[in-house]
């Protein structure tokens, strides 16, 4: 079993060595005997109640307890929920409106963990399948750490600019009765953020419980638009999930209650002769099964005119490839949407953090959600009148397989209604591309943050650029921590040579920026697995995604075992991948959030404004994020910065960083 299927892009855009992190399920004669599945399309997708700040703006959310019903044959679940629901309430808000939110823990510390945690490992099929896992799904391990849990929560509002004390610093969580006062001044453009928990180490089992929900900014431009509201906008929360098994094999049933299963696996690269295989990296959760707005693979009924979906990608790992398919009477015999119908009846207007300058199409071959992305879909239905219309999802290398890839389905009305609704040509017209001359004076400084796996945790290399004899010293050898990249293949051209300087969340904090300035960062994945990469407090534009050969990336050995890694004499080299700089046409829109698949470097550029303090930026598989795949940076005002100590490096408190520099100008 492998968790990486590779997802193929038609001739012209392929993006070449492109991994697609997928649910790879190939039904068990085990499975088939138990009958584990749950008929999709058999419940109405609900719609969470919207909440709005009362007068001075403040709005109040409880966390608590609360039952939950997630499919029609499914007993209700123990859930923790923000209002004890799954999904959270939708919050609304106007832009330029200021909402005081309290975050309060109303689960008592006698509440047992809803969720059961159980590692499973990644060489038994077992692991995105329900239940614990016995026999031949291999035995599933419970780990009894997470049956001793007590609520610890803390919130983040995925995309929300603010002072950093409002961002929901991981380790601020608050146990009972604690409330996370929080005030946002909601200064930005019209999009559809979201608000999770983002608890230090455990925000996987606390969001699994069922911590989020979305959060919409409304603007005078999106209103101007006169696009489809009321109950023709519809937000789509999606999130994978797994429930316990109780029987003997081949007489199993599923239970209620929440299963996090998390594969351990196998490190998937290369390892060179000689040296051990890396095992047991935590790599994610996949949920057997989708849900929308927390009922597992709902239906919806629709008129034949436009509607608005708000379109979000909760899942803790799942990357979604939706797709559309006409629903014929053989169950598994779908048809997918002719090309003509999808670019008639389908238009993507906006993405993670606001509206798209124009309409585009969505591609044929299915729309990649990763986690944490959003997108603002239109949808014309009456070029679907009576008929039925599956969302599936085709990431995985079986999408004709029902039910467990199927996401949702339409159910469109023969009855034909007016609709005055006219697609515009221009969506926003604040929409700008942003490029390297965007920052005033084209200047801007360069982060490089490595995704890096040699041992067995994921983890994030922070580092820093050398110049002069610094670099030059480490041309052309070995040393743990060194990583020479060859950014222009130009041999003429010295190549760049960057150091580590730190690893772990709590290693120093190493990325200090003048609020307002610009900046760069590029996110070099030296794994094979894709991780969505996401930074607190800025929107970004991506600037280009390029393919990776990382062969020259090795692991460093002391006595046998791994201590490390770096490059191997000679620079990790890159080629540039297709048209549009790398990037799917619907990437150049706003985001807080960017696909870095196995072996890519992504770029993105950023203005740091909004807000001051101490943010984090993370992969957004959750499981990742826990196994520290995350890393604090500090915005302060320029005039402040220039009296801090580190900003400088004459602070000496670091040995071995102290010839470290902040940043290079471009
Ligand atoms: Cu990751």
């Amino acid at each position: 079993m492998r968790i990486c299927a590779t997802y193929s892009f038609p001739a012209g855009r392929h993006l070449g060595g492109h991994t697609f992190m997928s649910i790879d399920f190939e039904p068990t004669t085990e499975i088939a005997a138990d009958n584990l599945t749950l008929a999709p399309y058999v419940d109405k997708l609900p719609i969470p109640k919207i909440q709005r700040p009362g007068l001075g703006g403040d709005i109040q959310i409880h966390a608590k307890p609360a039952m939950h019903q997630f499919h029609r044959d499914l007993q209700e679940s123990k859930i923790w929920g923000y209002e004890g629901t799954f999904p959270g309430p939708t919050i609304e808000v106007q832009s330029g409106q200021l909402a005081r939110i309290d975050w309060i823990n109303c689960v008592p510390p006698t509440e047992a963990y809803p969720v059961k945690h159980v590692e499973n490992k990644l060489e038994f099929p077992g692991y995105d399948q329900p239940g614990q896992g016995a026999g031949l799904d291999g035995p599933g391990v419970p780990d009894t750490k997470a049956e001793a849990l007590k609520s610890w929560l803390v919130t983040h509002v995925h995309g929300q600019k603010g002072d950093a004390h409002n961002d929901g610093w991981a380790f601020n969580a608050t146990k009972y009765q604690g409330v996370q006062r929080t005030q946002f001044p909601n200064n930005q453009a019209a999009c559809a953020n979201w608000y999770h928990d983002h608890a230090m180490s455990i925000t996987s089992l606390n969001v699994m419980a069922g911590l989020a929900g979305m959060y919409i900014i409304r603007d005078q431009e999106e209103k101007d638009l006169n696009l489809p509201r009321g109950k023709y906008e519809v937000p789509l929360v999606l999130a994978d999930r797994n429930f316990m098994t109780e029987g003997e094999p081949g007489n199993r049933k599923l239970t209620p209650q929440l299963l996090h299963k998390q594969a351990l696996g196998p490190n998937a690269d290369e390892v060179p002769p000689g040296q051990p295989p890396v095992i047991d990296i935590p790599v994610a959760f996949y949920g057997p099964f989708n849900t929308v707005n927390g009922k597992i693979t709902p239906y919806h009924d629709v008129e034949a005119r436009w509607y608005r979906f708000r379109v979000l990608n909760a899942a803790h790992s799942r990357f979604y490839g939706l797709k559309l398919f006409y629903e014929y009477t053989t169950k598994n015999n779908n048809v997918p949407v002719p090309a003509a119908d999808l670019k008639r009846a389908v238009k993507l207007i906006g993405t993670d953090s606001g509206l798209l300058g124009k309409p585009m199409d969505i591609p044929e071959d299915g729309l990649i959600l990763g986690s944490a992305e959003r997108v603002d879909l239109l949808i014309d239905f009456s070029v679907f009148k009576g008929k039925r219309i599956k969302v599936i999802n085709v990431g995985s290398d079986n999408p004709q397989i029902d039910p467990f890839n199927a996401v949702m389905e339409f159910r469109v009305s023969p009855q034909t209604v007016i609709d005055t609704f006219k697609l515009p040509d221009v969506i926003s017209k604040q929409y700008y591309r942003v490029t390297h001359d965007t920052p005033p004076g084209g200047h801007h400084g360069h982060r490089w943050a490595v995704l890096a796996d040699p041992t067995n945790m994921m983890m994030i290399w922070e580092m820093v650029e050398l110049h002069g004899d610094e670099a030059q010293k480490y041309r052309g050898k070995i040393t743990d921590g060194i990583i020479e990249v060859d950014l222009d293949g130009n041999p003429a051209t010295e190549t760049t040579v960057l150091r580590r300087v730190a690893v772990m969340f709590e290693d120093a904090l190493t990325f200090f920026i003048n609020e307002g300035d610009w900046e760069q960062w590029r996110f070099l994945n030296l794994t094979d697995f894709p991780h969505p990469m996401h930074m607190h407090l800025v929107r970004f534009q991506a600037l280009e995604r390029r393919v990776v050969d990382d062969r020259a990336f090795i692991r460093i050995l002391e006595n046998g075992k791994v201590i490390g890694g770096g490059t191997d004499k000679k620079p990790v080299t890159f080629r540039t991948v297709g048209p549009n700089d790398g990037l799917l046409p619907h990437e150049i829109g706003w985001k807080d959030t960017v696909r870095v698949d196995g072996t890519e470097l992504v770029s993105v550029m950023s203005e740091f404004e909004g807000g001051t303090g101490t943010f984090m930026y993370h992969c957004h598989i959750l499981d990742h994020e826990d196994d520290s795949m995350m890393r604090p940076f500090a915005v302060m005002p320029k005039e402040v910065l220039e009296y801090h100590p580190m900003d400088h490096g004459h602070g000496g408190h670091h040995p071995g960083l102290n010839n470290r520099k902040r940043r290079t100008q471009e």
